[in-house]
């Protein structure tokens, strides 16, 4: 079988796992006493938001439990792994649909954004906080009974508190009303992505991942996995969220799925801090006067500024860097770690994967 298939019966199989989970959530609805309407509604709210991306996230749950057993999961174990592999999309659904009601955004995932469609609108706020709680409920179904259960849903708590930490600060960092250039920096930058991006998108699978296979924390930070796991992971994602800054800039809406809105919203994205670096006098005017106006004329000026500073080359630049960057972190893993007889360890191919699907994405 070619790679490019293999690829895609993996996401075939973990596409199957979907609507058990969604009928699992709609007959609990049903059996709260919920009216056919509603449960219609519950219905859309999840096939809308919840499948249909990349699937990164929630694939990674299973490709790295497979890493860590080191061989092909039973039937309930593949199961298990795939059901926390939704959870984390559910939590990604959760925050796509509250991002881009702040962000303003028109269409995701090649259709219009869920809070654009006519009935819709701001009862998207309370749909998104029940594609949240879904996860709880799914995971107390499945998973009350294993050691690891409040391991779980203080991960799951932890990791969405500090992505709302990192929305709130993207958010306050691109006031709609007050364009200020001199408060951006890419150690502002670095702090948002971080914070909205980092943890959510790549710690939160792979820790899950740990815990489903028993592993342990250490007894000191410098002994704990899940820091280890954490020191490559942070700066992983970070490489990653630049890489949605970029797209937001240079990816065609049917590359992405999306339409770019950072330069419109005012956003400390990773292009304007690297324009503003470069920048000579004559340019940082004209940044000031267009970036973040409401306006489309003024939108396509900054971008004639990102070619004409050549924002493209020195992406491909930092691309190159942040690879070797990370393939040097991963590499401070012995190749061949030790391991107790039946003890499941970390090891280089939990992070070479990450990186492998992400490196140089168009996407
Ligand atoms: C992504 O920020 C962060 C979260 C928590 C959704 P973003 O607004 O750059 O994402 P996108 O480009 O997908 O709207
Ligand atoms: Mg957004
Ligand atoms: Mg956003
Ligand atoms: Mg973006």
């Amino acid at each position: 079988m070619s790679k490019a298939d293999a690829k895609a019966q993996k996401r075939a199989k973990f596409e199957a796992v979907f609507p058990v989970l969604r009928d699992e959530l709609l007959a609990h609805f049903a059996a709260e006493g919920m009216p056919e309407d509603a449960k219609k509604w519950y219905t859309k709210n999840l096939d809308y938001n919840v499948p249909g991306g990349k699937l990164n996230r929630g694939l990674s749950v299973v490709d790295t439990v497979e890493i860590l057993k080191g061989r092909t999961l039973t039937e309930d174990e593949y199961f298990k792994a795939a059901l926390l592999g939704w959870c984390v999309e559910l939590l990604q659904a959760f925050f796509l649909v509250s991002d881009d009601m702040m962000d303003q955004s028109v269409t995701r995932r090649g259709q219009p954004c869920y809070y654009r469609l006519d009935s819709v609108n701001y009862i998207a706020i309370n749909d998104s906080f029940m594609l949240e709680m879904a996860i709880y409920h799914l995971i107390k179904t499945h998973f009350r009974s294993e050691s690891y259960y409040v391991n779980l849903l203080e991960l799951f708590h932890e990791i969405t508190y500090k992505t709302e930490m990192g929305q709130l600060i993207d958010l306050i960092t691109a006031p709609e009303d007050h364009v200020d250039l001199s408060k951006f920096s890419l150690e502002k930058h670095k702090l948002i992505v971080i914070y909205k991006t980092a943890f959510y998108s790549f710690y939160l699978p792979v820790a899950l991942a740990m815990y489903m296979c028993g592993i342990q924390h250490g007894p000191a930070p410098s002994s704990d996995p899940y820091e280890l796991a954490r020191s490559i992971l942070i700066p992983l994602g970070e490489y990653f969220q630049v890489q949605d800054d970029f797209l937001d800039f240079a990816g065609t809406p049917e590359q992405i799925g999306k339409i770019g809105t950072d330069i419109i919203d005012n956003k400390c994205s990773w292009c304007v801090n690297t324009a503003l670096a470069q920048a000579t006098p004559a340019q940082r005017a004209v940044l000031d006067a267009n970036y973040g106006r409401k306006d489309a004329a003024a939108e396509a000026r900054i971008k004639a500024l990102y070619e004409e500073i050549g924002v493209r080359k020195l992406y491909e630049e930092y691309e190159e860097a942040a690879y070797k960057r990370i393939m040097g972190l991963i590499e401070t893993i012995p190749a061949q770690p030790t391991a107790k007889q039946g003890e499941v360890v970390l090891q280089r191919a939990v992070f070479k994967s990450f990186l492998d699907k992400i490196y140089k994405r168009q996407k």
